[in-house]
């Protein structure tokens, strides 16, 4: 069952029924000001750190699910009936194209009518939904301008009828009070500090948090308004018990000019409609923030004073400016060539449509959220805790590099300040105090090396490597969480180092360097890297000296981009030698040590147990390390093709690729947060999407096409869309997990949007099936497609070039280029060497 197709011309995902299986959300915003908006209109806003800054409130896991959210209600003043034209929060019944009344099951419902000709556009930057309901046509446009500090919502009415319509039109936002920690949990408080009034059509929020906080909110309507309320208890009536389904402002059609002092601040304005027959209206919400005080640190501001004149004035013309329809057209222009322009320098056409849709739009889009927002601020991460992960946003970096390099060197610079003297670093941090929390993570620091190498691939930019970046001091240090998975005692592997007054500096290579050092340091009794609290499976929390064999993949992966990183640069060419020589041995040490027969083991435990390994009784298998033995070159051809075949035999399934096997069955102190997980869900055996991708990748390297297609295909959202029911998270996005088939939702995912699932399968699409990589010579061309392709094409922009690459596969083999003419020229090797003239290239391929 599907609940919407793509509209790719238009770049946007079509909802054709309100009610999806969980709500299906868009992010609107590029910069710092963010809107998450479900097709429901459900949601909250936030400007550039969901945690002290968020502008509205929402409830996650709430009754009903999706709530708080940028509402209007639409109310019949003859009849006094009314709706919303997003559906909720009224909930009416709702009629498909069909006729057919979808959801009965409506309780009480005075309401005659149902809503029809529902649909929802997620766009690139813009959510338009549209509906019908008692002969009212409306469609709400809602997106972030660019560079601007606010949101608009275009209300565009229309009344086919043959006679007046009189209407009551109604908004609704509640305010969350910035803070979004306080304001879900400190309620002695914060119920006796909320502030809004209106003036005129704008409602201010006013509250003050905490004493530092510069910030303040409108919310402004292009009409007349006849009343507002900013109280919530007066908006919804009987002191709150009403529900946001029926408010006593809408049932009597009028609000109560409420103030709110204390209690629960809101913005709902209500402006008296009259449409003729035929007639349309366009009516506009701005709703943005603010600094309270201009930014002049000269001009003495008396804070009582924050919302004087000039400041009011200042903020309504910008309302105005942003009312004028011209003025929106134009910034939907803006907004729609922002997104064309950064998906261009990327275009595919293959055999597969799905595959087409999914690189083209969704997924490099996907990737940008994910940089905006790392693990931070979904439906699924509340924003309130986790910050910027480290090693998520290394991954990151690589399904956006090509399209926002700039912001990727500022980010890489930006994590190298969260690593510390020893080479490890710190496993999170603000986007907003760049500061850094947690920490004793044995992979994140390796990913910065691979972050960095992919990005000078990219650009050609080796003076990174010289930037001066300082380390972060020890005294932030933040332990790890201790949870109930009996963890006693955390080693601080970094106790050896001094505190330091001066905070020092390297360049970005010494600290690449010393992320290569850390881990050849901290190893344990088999000569392994040791897991510490955990590696990149969070919730494989092994005892003390455990040591994992993911982690030496990855160092094997990270020395040989050193090496090859040195080699391109052409400097410190003594170094090359350690970082090989490093790889060598760690590559040794994985074979002799980690090798179990058919695959490789994932670990040992403290007591010298495996983990991961046929003496185990449960999670035999691991996928992890298999992959990474491969991508990292440790498994040679026989022994890589078995492993592979293992991931293939024991961990395949139709959705995709299993984490392990058999799943956990109880929970185990020795494993810890992960036998936590029933059998089937999250790390305990799910079918985790981010390492899906290096089967993908690994697969490409022994040159197994259709394999790898079949892998990517088995979790591509895009393909998901006819088993939408199943699926149930948004089929134009990855999730981050899909339950295992020892669950009984096998197949049902979660978690959808900020998952490292976008940016690898983005990597292994592009760069591994169709084999377009960016490396420090050029752009390496070296497919691995399904034999029965015959063709494909691909528009590259590579530093300043464009490339339009055709890829010819008449003896329908997966790899293996026999031929590469560049502009009509047959080249001897796969790499086209940059021509830095900003022109267009034709690239013809044979494989
Ligand atoms: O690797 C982690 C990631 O950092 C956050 N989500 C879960 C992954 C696997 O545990």
């Amino acid at each position: 069952m599907r609940f919407g197709y793509f509209d790719n011309p238009s770049k946007e995902y079509v909802i054709t029924q309100p009610n999806t299986p969980l709500p299906w959300i868009n992010y609107l915003g590029c910069d710092e000001y963010c809107a998450l908006i479900s097709n429901t209109a459900g949601g909250y806003s936030f400007l550039g750190d969901p945690r002290d800054q968020r502008i509205l409130r929402y409830r996650y896991d709430n009754i009903p699910f999706d709530r708080g959210g940028r509402y209007l209600y639409i109310r019949d003043d003859d009849s006094g009936e009314f709706f919303s034209p997003t559906w909720q929060p009224t909930n009416q019944k709702i009629q498909n194209s069909k006729s057919k009344i979808l959801n009965k099951s409506k309780f009480s419902n005075s309401k005659s009518q149902t809503i029809s000709n529902y649909e929802c556009r997620h766009g690139l930057g813009y959510t338009i939904i549209s509906s019908e309901y008692g002969g009212i046509e409306s469609k709400i446009t809602y997106f972030v301008p660019l560079g601007e500090n606010l949101e608009i919502w275009r209300l565009e009415i229309r009344n086919p009828r043959s006679e007046i319509a009189k209407l009551s039109l109604f908004s609704f936002v509640e305010f969350c009070l910035w803070d979004a920690v306080g304001d879900s949990s400190n309620f002695q408080r914060t119920w006796s500090i909320g502030k809004a009034h209106c003036e005129e059509n704008t409602i201010y929020h006013t509250t003050l948090y905490n004493s530092w906080m510069n910030i303040f909110a409108y919310f402004s309507t292009s009409e007349k308004i006849h009343s507002f309320d900013c109280q919530r208890r007066d908006f919804l009536g009987n002191y709150g018990y009403n529900s946001l389904e029926a408010p006593l402002a809408v049932v009597r059609g009028n609000c109560s000019n409420s103030v709110a002092i204390g209690w629960a601040p809101i913005g709902s304005h209500c402006v008296k409609l009259k449409l003729e027959p035929g007639e349309k209206k366009t009516i506009v919400f701005v709703l943005g923030v603010s600094n309270k005080i201009p930014n002049n640190k000269s001009q003495k501001t008396n804070k009582s004073q924050i919302l004087n004149s000039k400041l009011k004035n200042k903020i309504h013309k910008k309302i105005r400016k942003f009312q004028d329809p011209k003025i929106i057209e134009k910034e939907l222009r803006k907004l729609r060539g922002y997104w064309d322009d950064n998906l261009s320098r990327l275009q595919i056409e293959t055999p597969d449509q799905d595959m087409n849709t999914s690189i083209n739009i969704w997924n490099s889009y996907q990737c940008m959220q994910t940089f905006n927002w790392s693990r931070y601020a979904s439906y699924y991460e509340a924003g309130i805790g986790r910050g910027m992960g480290f090693r998520d946003s290394c991954q990151d970096t690589l399904g956006f590099a090509h399209m926002i390099p700039d912001k990727v060197r500022a980010r890489i610079l930006d994590l190298a300040r969260v690593q510390f003297e020893d080479g490890s670093c710190h496993h999170q941090y603000s986007p907003i105090t760049k500061k850094g929390t947690l920490y004793n993570y044995s992979d994140d620091q390796l990913w910065l090396i691979l972050a960095t190498a992919n990005y000078i691939k990219e650009t050609g930019d080796f003076g990174i490597l010289d930037e001066e970046v300082a380390f972060a001091k020890r005294q932030e240090l933040v332990p790890a969480p201790i949870g109930h998975y009996n963890k006693s005692e955390i080693r601080d592997p970094r106790s050896e180092i001094k505190s330091k007054k001066q905070i020092p500096k390297a360049s970005l290579y010494e600290h690449l360097s010393r992320a290569i050092d850390y881990t050849w340091k901290h190893r344990g009794k088999h000569g392994l890297p040791l897991s510490l609290f955990s590696d990149w499976n969070d919730c494989l929390n092994l005892d003390e000296g455990a040591e994992s064999v993911f982690v030496a993949c990855l160092f094997v992966e990270a020395c040989r981009e050193m090496e090859k990183m040195l080699r391109a640069a052409g400097n410190k060419l003594h170094e090359i030698a350690k970082y090989h020589k490093l790889a060598e041995k760690m590559t040794k040490i994985v074979n002799a040590k980690a090798w179990d027969g058919k695959w490789f083991k994932r670990a040992y435990n403290g007591d010298g147990k495996p983990v991961g390994s046929k003496k185990c009784s449960e999670g035999k298998i691991f996928l992890e390390p298999q992959p990474w033995a491969i991508i990292s070159g440790v498994a040679k051809r026989k022994r890589a093709k078995q492993t592979m075949d293992s991931v293939f035999v024991k961990l395949f399934t139709k959705y995709g690729i299993r984490l392990l096997t058999p799943a956990f069955q109880r929970y185990y102190p020795e494993y810890g947060e992960i036998s936590t997980y029933p059998p089937g869900l999250k790390e305990n055996a799910s079918i985790f999407c981010h390492p899906n991708p290096w089967a993908i990748v690994a697969e490409c390297v022994l040159g197994r096409g259709d394999r790898a297609f079949e892998y990517y295909k088995a979790i591509l959202p895009v393909s998901q869309n006819n088993q939408a029911h199943i699926r149930k998270t948004e089929p134009y996005v990855y999730c981050q997990m899909v339950a295992g088939p020892n669950h009984p939702d096998f197949g049902e995912g979660k978690n959808s949007w900020l998952t490292g699932s976008a940016a690898w399968n983005y990597m292994a699409a592009t760069q591994f099936i169709l084999g377009i990589k960016p490396d420090y010579e050029g752009l390496v061309i070296d497919p691995c497609v399904p034999k029965k392709w015959k063709s494909f094409t691909v528009k590259r922009v590579f530093r300043k070039d464009t490339y339009f690459i055709k890829v010819n596969n008449p003896k329908a083999k997966s790899k293996g280029v026999k031929l590469i003419r560049v502009d009509g020229r047959k080249i001897n090797n796969r790499v086209i060497t940059p021509f830095g003239d900003g022109r267009e290239h034709i690239i013809e391929v044979e494989i």
